[in-house]
């Protein structure tokens, strides 16, 4: 295995606010639970906590996300001082920083699927849970990335392929370098959404990374589910999907399942 460090993350780490303080434990239920009891008792922003190992791993709507050591499980905590229609941003500008950094420290052509999820080779690599505070005083967005998880240890669920980096890359992946590089994209990114048309810029970036843009997809919603094709994504991160009888739905929370570009 790697040889995966606080002192060597943060080794000379060049970054404006993300990982200013980072918070290293061996094994937490959470990180985001953590993060967010830190959030509620005024941590300051740009606080991350990261676990080598988490016993109760959440995924978005109460789901269970496997997290055993090998993998990097991370929770950035932001104040953002903008409106509350842009945190949907956050979360997308966090995948286009983690498919950034998986292609930069790794080579592997990582892209991203809506809402937030980051995918290599078509399966899931990466996956994004944002939780906000009240009246958004804080957002904690958590970061899980199967690095170097055995395939075995992963959910097999044909609808939504799993993966991890070292699968796909054929030999185990330097934590530290893709821990320090997506720390510094996030940093950069975060920076990106706070200025003029940094919303836009974001929404681009993520664009041009997507892997569910201009395909057919089902998408299940709390109440409904439909199939249509997906055509962009609006100002403030929903997904607009054209139905067969060209009306358009925009898609705010939900689970896509790609069918094809037919
Ligand atoms: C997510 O939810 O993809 C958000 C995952 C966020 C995890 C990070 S790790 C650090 C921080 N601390 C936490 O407690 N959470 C965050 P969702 O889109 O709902 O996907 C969950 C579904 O993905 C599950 O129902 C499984 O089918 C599948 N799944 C679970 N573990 C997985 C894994 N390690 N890799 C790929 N798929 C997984």
């Amino acid at each position: 295995m790697d040889d995966y460090t606080r002192e060597r993350v943060i080794e000379n780490l060049d970054v404006r606010v993300i990982g200013r303080d980072l918070r290293w434990h061996d094994t937490l239920p959470s990180t985001n639970s953590l993060a967010m009891h830190l959030a509620e008792t005024g941590a300051p922003e740009g606080t991350v906590v990261i676990a080598e190992e988490q016993s109760a791993g959440r995924g978005r709507r109460g789901r269970e996300w496997v997290s055993p050591r090998g993998g990097i499980w991370l929770s950035v905590i932001l104040r953002p001082g903008f409106e509350t229609s842009h945190v949907p941003l956050i979360a997308l500008a966090a995948s286009v920083a983690a498919a950034r950094a998986i292609r930069e420290s790794t080579g592997l052509q990582a892209g991203v699927k809506w809402p937030n999820d980051v995918l290599v080779g078509g399966a899931k690599a990466v996956g994004i849970l944002a939780e906000t505070g009240p009246g958004a005083a804080w957002v904690v967005v958590g970061i899980g990335i199967n690095v170097n998880v055995p395939r075995a240890l992963l959910p097999a669920d044909a609808r939504y392929p799993a993966t991890s980096l070292a699968e796909r890359a054929g030999s185990p992946v330097d934590r530290v370098r893709l821990t320090r590089t997506l720390l510094g994209e996030l940093d950069k990114a975060y920076a990106m959404l706070g200025t003029e048309g940094g919303a836009a810029a974001v929404l681009r970036d993520w664009r041009g990374l997507s892997e569910t843009l201009g395909q057919m997809v089902r998408v299940e919603g709390d109440a409904c589910g439909f199939e249509g094709r997906a055509i962009d994504v609006d100002s403030d991160g929903a997904l607009l999907v054209r139905l067969p009888g060209g009306r358009i739905e925009r898609v705010l929370a939900g689970d896509v399942t790609v069918r094809g570009s037919e």
